[in-house]
């Protein structure tokens, strides 16, 4: 139980922040209270990029009430004009006291002028409350925003001795139905999945999000570096959600041509023979496209964190061995010799799932 100080407050903030996650597109997740004499008199979150900012939607509910109150934000207010006002002016403007916030804002426009802003007009600034947890809330903005690329999560369900499916190609299932349920969620809240060629022939995937109640369709994509994979593939067919192919300068120009007539991207990333995953991903931020779930195979999966592309690990683990020389594994690339320049995960998080599944998340060390 949590007493009833800054934080107290900022949990609420913070609250309205995460369940927004997936819908603001390159812009990060904000939530606002505003507070005084012990009661919220109003509260807000972005909600798409756009429209109005946390602050304003918190400051329009407390309307001229909100003199002289204390302000929690789980973000610096901007300074800067985007497609929407500066919120640190307007905060001066309503002539609040005090004003809390949970993290600087990375953004090179704004980068601390947000809190300097507010200072030269008298407001009291707090910086730092519940900072650690508003940092990892925004962690695909904070990395887009100050390297032009996206944020790059692989996930992979495997069983305990590394295979992502048996020696006849069968998946399914690998992981349980709680362990499911979160890749769904977790689609919901990135702005993209991607997969590699080999596993749209093998598995036909729809790579759309299903949930029990509606979630967000994220932009659907897909490494094929001679555009090998079967025409009649759900994924390039269906038209439930944006689809973009990367591919080579090796692909043939008339399979090209019949997937534009589709209105499905293909950007050329390299001369091949594989994909440029590099070129990919920037080309890709170039889009806008800010975040990425990577849902295999073992050779994209692979090759990504053989090239330091991965941001984010979620491994979940079944209590099954099915061996098989030539099953497929998680992680497919040619390694190194030494067990000491192996990748390494650090902020490691472990949860059971579902019961007997565990879920494995950490940061691939650099
Ligand atoms: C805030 N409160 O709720 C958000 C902020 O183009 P715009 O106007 O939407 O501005 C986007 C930038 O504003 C974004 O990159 C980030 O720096 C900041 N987002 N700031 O004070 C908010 N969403
Ligand atoms: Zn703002």
């Amino acid at each position: 139980m949590i007493g009833l100080n800054d934080e107290y407050y900022m949990e609420l903030a913070i609250q309205m922040a995460e369940r927004t996650q997936g819908q603001t597109g390159v812009n990060p997740v904000v939530g606002a209270v505003v507070v005084k004499d012990g009661a919220v008199i109003g509260m807000g979150a972005h909600l798409q990029r756009g429209t109005p900012h946390a602050e304003v939607h918190a400051l329009n509910m407390a309307g001229s009430a909100a003199a002289g109150s204390t302000v929690y934000v789980t973000l610096e207010p901007c300074s800067h004009h985007g497609l929407t006002p500066p919120c640190a002016e307007r905060l001066v403007h309503e002539q609040v006291a005090r004003v809390v916030v949970a993290c600087e804002d990375p953004n090179p426009q704004v980068a601390g002028r947000g809190i300097k802003l507010l200072e030269e007009a008298g407001i009291t600034a707090k910086v730092g409350v519940l900072k650690e947890r508003a940092l990892k809330l925004n962690r695909f903005f904070n990395k887009f925003i100050t390297t032009g690329m996206p944020y790059v999560t692989v996930k992979t369900a495997c069983t305990l001795d590394g295979k992502i499916a048996s020696r006849s190609g069968d998946s399914k299932w690998i992981s349980n139905e709680a362990a499911r349920a979160l890749v769904h969620t977790m689609r919901h809240r990135h702005q993209a999945i991607m997969v590699g060629a080999g596993t749209v022939a093998a598995d036909d995937p729809q790579l759309t999000t299903r949930l029990e109640v509606p979630g967000i369709q994220p932009i659907r994509i897909i490494a094929d570096s001679k555009l090998s994979m079967p025409l009649e593939s759900h994924v390039l067919n269906d038209g439930l959600a944006h689809t973009i192919v990367l591919t080579t300068e090796e692909a043939d120009q008339a399979r090209i041509k019949v997937l534009q007539d589709r209105e499905i991207e293909v950007l050329i990333c390299g001369a091949g023979p594989r994909v440029d995953l590099n070129l990919a991903l920037k080309q890709l931020g170039a889009r806008g496209i800010s975040s990425i779930l990577v849902e295999g195979g073992g050779r994209l999966n692979g090759s990504l964190l053989e090239l330091g592309l991965v941001d984010e690990m979620i491994l979940f683990l079944a209590p099954k061995l099915i061996g098989g020389f030539q099953a497929p594994g998680a992680f497919t690339f040619a390694g190194w010799d030494r067990m000491e320049d192996g990748i390494r995960l650090k902020d490691l998080e472990v949860e059971m799932i579902g019961g007997d599944n565990i879920c494995v998340r950490g940061i691939p060390e650099r």
